[in-house]
């Protein structure tokens, strides 16, 4: 087993990785930045090190003070959590050209994903289904475009190849603004990534975000955790995650479970990751996949009793999975609230000092956070401060045990948007499930 491993992270992801290799037995080191000394994870690490100023551009994304860390540490691997450097293939190729483990796939199935082009190409070799679209990169035939256009149907969506995560995309209406739409997109997706690839696809007007989870040991053997609905969303920010996805059958997610599990066996794939699909009437529809542990794991962890940060850290390791696919099965439901410091009208960051902290409880309840009482939130980071998780037999106990928790919970001192969960878990079109993606955008609109 790995004996030491460096997290690269901050928050609540650190703390998570910390406790999954303390269980293991695995000794951990934390580096931080100077405006996070007081960080919980840090405190509890067995070594620290201060890897540069407050800016994550001078820490948490500075590749030599990270590998240094480990090598000063003696450490063997690298968790890289979520955000920061978790899916930069550049990072994960130094990490291993120094001589340590990465802990996530190889650099080089992170170079691919990472180009959305070159991802649903794989992807559709491996017989995933995609988005109706230009099936490669976008010419400069003009003819070509218009009639591929016309071929889709309006509208269409151009997104760039460097982009994802909503980022470099713009949906076109009629032809009569499609040649500039490419000619804008191409040239901001130069601009913002270094990369003028794009590429078409039909747009969806309202379908959902059904992702599956995945683990594969890069020896043959994959399984799937099933699917999370994250289609509450605004602007691209997740807000409440669940899994199972309302209405999907135990059928598809046999179906759909089953096509990822191959692709991975098909690309070698090795440690935790997600196929991200748009779903609409009934059918799915391959967008992009993440090399990453996400934000969103523990809906899955709750309803699979799988761990799968520590699935992560033995495939890094080279055991191979402990999980067959059989011994999956999908235990009731599960919510995920997203705990903000922000102002829950105009969602604002608030950033500053936390003078009460009462957290929930009971059963089917999972506080995921590095808060404490008198823990100052710093604003130079996402001002996510934690994630509230709830479990039940059914979705409706989920949700009754989330509202429980929410009103049970005291975070003084600084704005949070526990009251926007609070309004959204009191709506009937939530409480009947199944809302698109624009849902939380319009009802917000309103
Ligand atoms: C789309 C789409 C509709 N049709 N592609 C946004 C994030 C990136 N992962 C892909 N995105 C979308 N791609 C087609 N062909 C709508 C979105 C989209 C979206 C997707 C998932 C979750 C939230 C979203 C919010 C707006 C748009």
């Amino acid at each position: 087993m790995l004996d030491k491993i460096v997290i690269a992270n901050r928050g609540e992801i650190a703390l998570r990785i910390l406790r999954s290799c303390r269980e293991l037995g695995i000794k951990t080191v934390a580096v931080y930045s100077e405006a996070d000394r007081s960080q919980k994870h840090v405190l509890l690490a067995d070594e620290s090190v201060c890897i540069g100023p407050a800016s994550s551009a001078e820490s948490y994304l500075n590749m030599p003070a990270i590998i240094s860390a480990a090598e000063v540490t003696d450490a063997m691997a690298i968790h890289p959590g979520y955000g920061f450097l978790s899916e930069n293939a550049d990072f994960a190729e130094r990490v291993e050209k120094s001589g340590f483990t990465f802990i996530g796939p190889r650099s080089e199935t992170i170079r691919i994903m990472g180009d959305k082009v070159s991802a649903i190409r794989a992807m559709k070799a491996a017989g995933i289904p995609c988005v109706p679209g230009s099936d490669g990169p976008l010419g400069d035939e003009l003819q070509e475009n218009v009639r591929l256009a016309r071929e889709l149907g309006y509208p269409v969506i151009i997104k760039a190849s460097g982009g994802g995560g909503g980022r470099g995309m713009r949906v076109v209406h009629t032809e009569a603004t499609l040649l500039n739409a490419i000619m804008v997109t191409r040239s901001e997706a130069l601009a913002a990534f270094g990369n003028e690839t794009v590429y078409m696809e039909k747009f969806l007007e309202r379908p959902r975000h059904v992702e599956f989870q995945v683990l594969a040991d890069g020896r043959g053997n994959a399984i799937h955790l099933g699917e999370r609905d994250c289609s509450m969303q605004r602007r691209h920010q997740k807000v409440i995650e669940e899994a199972p996805a309302p209405g999907i059958t135990a059928e598809q997610r046999e179906t759909m479970g089953a096509r990822c599990v191959r692709a991975c066996q098909e690309i070698n794939y090795s440690g935790a990751g997600t196929f991200e699909f748009l779903y609409q009437d009934g059918e799915f529809f391959f967008i992009e996949m993440n090399t990453r542990l996400q934000v969103e794991h523990p809906v899955t962890e709750m309803i699979t009793g799988v761990d799968i940060v520590r699935e992560q850290i033995r495939i890094a390791a080279g055991k191979p999975l402990a999980w067959s696919q059989e011994e999956i099965q999908i235990r009731g439901h599960a919510m995920e609230c997203r705990i903000n410091a922000e102002d829950p009208t105009n969602f604002m960051p608030c950033p500053g000092p936390i003078n009460q902290w009462h957290a929930p409880g009971g059963p089917g309840v999972r506080i995921d956070t590095h808060i404490y009482n008198g823990y100052v939130v710093p604003p130079f980071y996402d001002s996510m401060i934690g994630k509230v998780i709830s479990h039940g037999n059914n979705r409706g106990s989920a949700i009754a045990r989330m509202q429980q928790a929410l009103s049970e919970m005291v975070v003084e001192g600084i704005k949070t948007n526990i009251p926007l969960h609070q309004e959204i878990f009191s709506h009937g079109a939530f409480k009947a499930g199944g809302t698109d993606i624009h849902y939380l955008e319009k009802r917000l609109g309103l």
